[in-house]
């Protein structure tokens, strides 16, 4: 009897966690096929350029500007995957692309009051008032605590100098950053805060528990929205529309945004079927690319091991124009390019004008460099 009460209850359970639990079967990727070509076709590994974790084009000059590190050091010290060695907190740092020539160069930092620098995701934005001017806001993975760094950078510099840094009790456990001016940001948390260590293993599973916070132009810092598993985060053009991923179960939430208050609305979510990070927008277009491994087990292991060869998807994500456009299938989201990786692919960034991306990863040794 017993028996038959226990497997009822069994019944149920999996009925009511079929969906979710589906949904996690499929992003672990386990039953996949590796891609046909380590190398995706068109692209190139350059090998110089490791560990960079976030990347984003400045479509009107064609440079792309990346937060670069050392693999190795991304074994020691990154708090967001519990890494917590402080010997591996130095120096990464900043790198601009030309995407024309394919030359790049790694900026100086001026102005910078810290000797560490964890770079993680980083946010892109002409200054508003002054367009020869980017604006760079970058989250700073201190060992006293993580911060975001906000940086000018004079257009066709080689420089990136320091104006502030910002210090929250509810910027907790940043990730990423969508900034908007010189003191307006939005930040995502990929935590809780006060998650315990052992907790945080489990944290992408978990409820929607984890944040996107505000601050407004007058320095006011506030949370706007809650969701599972954020990570990654971009804006469309003009930052009417957010773009954040709920990573581990590979969402991207499409949120609309209120200029004047800085309120989120949810407004659609589109499913990827693998685990996404760094989004990103195609300004050409208005296309979105979202880049992540294919297979959950492997790219785990690439967390403690050098070198683990990760497979991974990028997905563009377009307007559908399908007819089931009709029952409000506003997106559509397909394979773009596909790959093994020295390491996980955490973003890509396309110029569909000059047909090139770039495929960058937090613990990956080396840069894809793609003709599409
Ligand atoms: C969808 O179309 C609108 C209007 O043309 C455009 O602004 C937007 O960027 C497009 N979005 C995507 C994901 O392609
Ligand atoms: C900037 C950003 O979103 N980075 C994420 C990209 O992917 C890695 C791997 O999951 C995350 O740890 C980062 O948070």
């Amino acid at each position: 009897m017993l028996l038959y009460v226990f497997i009822g209850f069994l019944a149920v359970l999996g009925g009511v966690l079929y969906s979710p639990l589906n949904e996690l079967w499929e992003v672990t990727g386990v039953n996949k096929p590796l891609p046909a070509q380590a190398i995706p076709t068109g692209c190139t590994l350059l090998k110089e350029l490791q560990a960079c974790e976030d990347i984003h084009i400045h479509h009107s000059t064609a440079t792309a500007f990346l937060t670069c590190g050392e693999p190795q050091r991304r074994l020691q010290w990154y708090p967001p995957i519990q890494k917590l060695d402080k010997a591996g907190a130095k120096k990464d740092y900043f790198v601009k692309y030309d995407l024309t020539t394919d030359t790049y160069q790694t900026l100086k930092v001026l102005n910078f009051p810290s000797t560490e620098l964890s770079l993680h995701g980083i946010g892109m934005r002409e200054n508003p008032e002054n367009p020869k001017e980017l604006i760079l806001a970058a989250v700073n993975h201190r060992t006293s605590g993580s911060v975001i760094e906000i940086f000018m950078h004079s257009i066709g510099s080689d420089e990136l100098v320091h104006v502030e840094t910002v210090v929250h009790e509810l910027i907790h456990s940043p990730n990423d950053i969508v900034v908007l001016s010189k003191n307006e940001f939005y930040v995502t948390n990929d935590s809780p805060p006060g998650l315990p260590q052992w907790a945080k293993v489990v944290n992408v599973l978990a409820p929607p528990y984890t944040s996107i916070v505000h601050r407004s132009s007058s320095g006011e810092v506030r949370t706007v929205a809650t969701l599972r598993g954020a990570n990654g985060m971009t804006a469309n053009h003009d930052a009417s529309l957010l773009y954040v991923s709920s990573c581990g179960i590979g969402h991207l939430n499409v949120y609309e945004r209120s200029s004047n208050t800085g309120a989120l609305e949810l407004t659609n979510v589109i499913k990827t079927g693998h685990i996404i990070d760094n989004p990103s927008v195609d300004y050409n277009t208005g296309e979105l690319y979202v880049t992540g491994p294919t297979n959950g087990l492997l790219n785990l292991k690439s967390f403690s091991t050098l070198g683990v060869q990760v497979p991974f998807q990028v997905s563009k994500i377009i307007n559908n124009t399908d007819s089931d456009s009709f029952y409000g299938i506003r997106y559509k989201s397909h394979p773009f390019i596909s790959g093994i990786a020295p390491g996980m692919a955490t973003v890509s960034v396309v110029d569909s004008k000059l047909g090139k991306a770039l495929i960058g990863g937090f613990n990956m040794q080396g840069t894809f460099v793609c003709k599409i």
